[in-house]
């Protein structure tokens, strides 16, 4: 397994539709997905999607349980989503592209998801709660869509602003890091 590098705003790449899995799960997409995983736990994170370490494939992992919880690691393959409910509700959310800025989102508060797992099996469950509110963060970067995507333009160019600038600042000190060495 391996930690691959997460691209974050305003890499073009975030905003890319990403491409369903042809030919079912072989053992090189669980390679990606075991990869997708470890990265997500090394960040850490509760949610992945593909194309956040550049693969724009439309696949997500994530891990939903606590800190004192056994891991649950769950893989979506090809993932289908419907709303189930008019009503929406608000979630302060944050994501590993966008990282150190969290803003509320509204979303619908349950849904069905419809997907291939791990072992290429045809799953479909209701999503609720933080299921619900994680699934559809990552079906949206499936789209090309990010959080901050919901929020208000000025807000949006705070936020990609503040990581641009966090970016610089540490891309110069491994620069000059490397150069004391
Ligand atoms: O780690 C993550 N936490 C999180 C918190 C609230 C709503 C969504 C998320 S997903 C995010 C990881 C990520 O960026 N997934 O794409
Ligand atoms: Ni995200």
């Amino acid at each position: 397994m391996a930690i691959r590098e997460i691209l974050t705003v305003p890499d073009p790449r975030l905003k890319e539709v990403s491409k369903p899995v042809e030919g079912g799960v072989t053992d090189e997409l669980r390679t990606l997905m075991d990869d997708m995983l470890e990265t997500m736990y090394d960040a850490p994170g509760i949610g992945l999607a593909a194309i956040q370490v550049g693969e724009p494939l439309r696949v997500i992992v994530m891990d939903l349980a606590g800190p004192d919880e056994e891991p649950q690691p769950r893989y979506f393959v090809n993932p289908e989503i419907l709303p189930l409910t008019e009503d929406k509700a608000p979630y302060e959310e944050g994501c590993l592209s966008v990282p150190d800025v969290f803003d509320e989102v509204d979303r619908p508060t349950r849904c069905r998801v419809k997907y291939l797992d791990y072992d290429g099996n045809e799953r479909d469950e209701v999503a609720e709660g933080m299921f619900a509110v994680c699934i559809q963060h990552e079906m949206d970067h499936l789209e090309g869509i990010l959080f901050i995507d919901h929020l208000s333009r000025l807000k949006r160019q705070r936020a990609v602003d503040k990581v641009k600038k966090a970016t610089r600042l540490l891309r110069s000190r491994a620069k000059s890091k490397a150069s004391a060495a």
